[in-house]
C-alpha cells in the first residue's frame, strides 16, 4: 500500500496529498504533527533522515521533495494527467513551480512561522525547545526553528519577505489575468503547488489579496477550492487551517 507521511494539507505536505486525490489514488495516510516535532523523532528519521515532511513510500521507493514527488505521482499512477503535453505549457508549469518553491514559498513560510509556529512554540519551556533544536538533523532547519522558537527573525528579514510576497502576488495576479490556469489552458501540478501556498492569502494577507486588488487570484483559488479532490483533501486537516479553507469555500 502506498504510504504518505504528511502534516496539514498546506504548503509542501498538501502537494502530494492533492495530486494523489486528483489522480484518484488511495493511500495510507500518516499524519506527522509538525508542531509536536514528530518529524524529528527517531521512528520518522528512519524513513526520512532529513526530518522534513512530506515523505512518500511506494513499495521499496522512498520519495522526498514535494515537487518532484508530484511529478512521480503523475508519471506512475493512472488518472487524469496533471502535466500539459504541450512543451511551452509544461515549461510554464515548471517555471511557476520553481518560483513558488524558491521565492514565494520561503517568504510566506517565514511570515507564517513568525506569526503562527513561533508563538505556538513559545508556550513551552525554553530548555525543552533548546533540546528539541539539537535533535533537528538539517542545519538549515535548525536555524529556521531557532529563529521561530526564540523570535529571532530580524525586522529586515521580515520586511524582505513581505516585499517578496507583494511582488509574487502582483505577478501571479497579472499571470492569471491572461491565463485560466497557471500552465495556460489546463489544470496542472503548478495549480496544486500554488493553491497550497496561496489558499489562505485572502485571510492572512487581506490587504494584498482581495476581490479588488487580485480578482483573478480570487477566481483561481475558488475554482480550485471547488474541485472534489481539493474538498476531500482539506477534510484531512486537524487544525485551524481547515477554517481558512472553509472560509474560502463559503465566500465563493
Ligand atoms: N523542499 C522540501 C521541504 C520540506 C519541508 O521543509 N517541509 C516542512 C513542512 S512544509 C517541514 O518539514 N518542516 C518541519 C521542519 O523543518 O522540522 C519539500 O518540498 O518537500
Amino acid at each position: 500500500m502506498l504510504k504518505l507521511y504528511h502534516w496539514e494539507p498546506n504548503a509542501n505536505s498538501g502537494k502530494p496529498m492533492l495530486a494523489l486525490a486528483e489522480k484518484g489514488v488511495s493511500y495510507e495516510s500518516h499524519y506527522v504533527d509538525l508542531l509536536q516535532l514528530d518529524q524529528h523523532r527517531p521512528e520518522y528519521l528512519r524513513i526520512n533522515p532529513d526530518g522534513t515532511i512530506p515523505t512518500m513510500v511506494h513499495g521499496e521507493r522512498i520519495l522526498t521533495e514535494s515537487t518532484p514527488m508530484m511529478e512521480y505521482i503523475d508519471e506512475v499512477f493512472e488518472g487524469p494527467p496533471l502535466r500539459p503535453r504541450e512543451p511551452k505549457e509544461r515549461w510554464r508549469m515548471r517555471w511557476w513551480m520553481r518560483f513558488f518553491d524558491a521565492y514565494f514559498g520561503p517568504s510566506l513560510s517565514m511570515i507564517g512561522w513568525s506569526v503562527f509556529v513561533g508563538p505556538a512554540m513559545r508556550q513551552r519551556d525554553p530548555r525543552e525547545l533548546e533540546a528539541a533544536i539539537q535533535r533537528i538533523p538539517l542545519e538549515s532547519r535548525r536555524v529556521a526553528w531557532r529563529k521561530a522558537m526564540f523570535n529571532e527573525f530580524t525586522p529586515e528579514e521580515l520586511a524582505e519577505s513581505r516585499r517578496r510576497i507583494e511582488f509574487a502576488t502582483t505577478v501571479l495576479e497579472e499571470h492569471l489575468a491572461r491565463y485560466e490556469w497557471i500552465a495556460g489552458g489546463s489544470f496542472s501540478l503548478a495549480d496544486i503547488s500554488g493553491f497550497n501556498l496561496g489558499y489562505a492569502l485572502p485571510f492572512t494577507q487581506p490587504e494584498r489579496c482581495n476581490e479588488t486588488r487580485t480578482p483573478n487570484i480570487m477566481r483561481w483559488l475558488r475554482s480550485i477550492a471547488a474541485r472534489p479532490a481539493t474538498r476531500e483533501t482539506w477534510k484531512k486537516s486537524r487544525t485551524a487551517f481547515a477554517q481558512r479553507f472553509a472560509a474560502l469555500c463559503q465566500e465563493g
